[in-house]
């Protein structure tokens, strides 16, 4: 899964890309046009298994950050970029907040409402060329011979064009799981999930919580499709720094309960519907990554096709069973250890032993 942080010019990105996926970007480096990384994700439940288990290696789940540079006006119908933005299952816009009249704003001034906007129509405007082309296509091919299929997309595509052409990004609207099914092939940038990341001024972070009445962004939190975080770059900047005790401290001190990075990471796995379900052994404690709803046999395919294939059942017992049972067996003895069949729906925080053949 990979995420997109995107947004005017000189708003963060490149910091938060380097605080998230904690790379090292030489100065070269920091003005390449794109920057890919991984971010680990933090994950309190596996830490506290890892602490009973002492196992060889602990693995985390993981989401992929691409820096793909400022959206200035024109600049995301720049084609380099949208190649790099359409792969994406997700997106982070970085709306700047913090004051600095050394660094030039895009616009002038602090508006994140505003500057929301003005990087939607360039999704919008992108999009809108992509269906137009599209239906250019589809009447030529309809004129010559009658397709019911393609009649369907057509009328698809026009009621996603009115709705663009009135400035409504595609994430904003429902689809039947067919039409999304249609719709995916185009990549369309406005119909990603978007996550708007408020970069506040160090003068708020004691407000963080605050922070989207403060700015009044209430509208925007509410968009369906969307999440709204606040976190403080330079603030982040200088925990990433630190060590874990010392990160910790100054964060007691501003008040904070949990990073911004680790708030940011959790919010993209929330806002792309994924869950962790965790395997733990001797050799590995690890959390893996599923679709929420997965089904334990897709589970299972998750860690290799052959467990998919040979699927027997699925030994499930929730992360804080465990942890209190201190083993498997006393989870079992407990009867906190249950058979699951292919169909069983995974919850995030499930520890899964697969039986399988093969
Ligand atoms: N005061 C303050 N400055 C910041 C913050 N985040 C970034 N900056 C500064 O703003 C400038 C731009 O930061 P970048 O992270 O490079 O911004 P960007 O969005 O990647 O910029 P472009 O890629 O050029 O569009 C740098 O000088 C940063 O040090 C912040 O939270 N507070
Ligand atoms: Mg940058």
């Amino acid at each position: 899964m990979k995420t997109g942080i995107i947004g005017l010019p000189q708003t963060g990105k490149t910091s938060l890309f380097k605080i998230l996926t904690k790379a090292h970007l030489d100065a070269k480096a920091a003005h390449a046009a794109v920057h890919v990384g991984v971010a680990k994700v933090a994950d309190a439940r596996l830490d506290a298994l890892a602490r009973i288990f002492e196992p060889k290696k602990v693995t985390y789940a993981s989401i992929d950050y691409v820096d793909v540079g400022g959206i200035a006006k024109d600049r995301a119908r720049d084609s380099a970029m949208l190649v790099e933005v359409r792969q994406v299952d997700a997106l982070v816009n970085v709306l700047r907040l913090f004051p600095d009249p050394s660094i030039p704003h895009a616009a002038g001034s602090l508006d994140a409402a505003r500057d929301a906007d003005s990087v939607d129509i360039e999704l919008i405007l992108n999009d809108l060329d992509q269906i137009t082309r599209r239906l250019d296509r589809l009447e030529k091919d309809l004129k010559k011979k009658a397709d019911p299929l393609l009649e369907k997309e057509k009328t698809l595509l026009e009621r996603c064009k009115a709705a663009l052409e009135a400035e409504t990004p595609l994430r904003q609207m429902e689809f039947t799981p067919e039409e999304s099914k249609v719709l995916t092939s185009f990549m369309f940038l406005s119909r990603k999930p978007m996550l708007f990341a408020l970069n506040l001024g160090d003068d708020e972070v004691a407000e963080m919580e605050r922070a989207v009445a403060r700015h009044k962004l209430e509208k925007l939190a509410a968009k369906p499709n969307t999440a709204v975080l606040a976190f403080c770059g330079k603030v982040e900047a200088e925990l990433a720094e630190l060590d874990d005790a010392e990160a910790a401290e100054m964060m007691s001190g501003y008040g904070l309960k949990e990073s911004g990075r680790n708030r940011l990471i959790d919010s993209t796995y929330k806002l792309l519907g994924l869950i962790s379900f965790l395997t733990c052994g001797e050799q590995e404690c690890r959390a893996w990554t599923i679709e929420r709803g997965a089904t334990a046999v897709k589970a299972a395919g998750a860690i290799h096709s052959d467990i998919e294939r040979g699927f027997i059942k699925a030994e499930v017992t929730r992360w804080d069973r465990l942890l209190e049972a201190g083993s498997f067996a006393a989870a079992r003895e407990r009867a906190q250890l249950r058979l699951e069949g292919k169909e069983y729906v995974v919850q995030d925080g499930d520890v899964i032993t697969f039986r399988h053949s093969g």
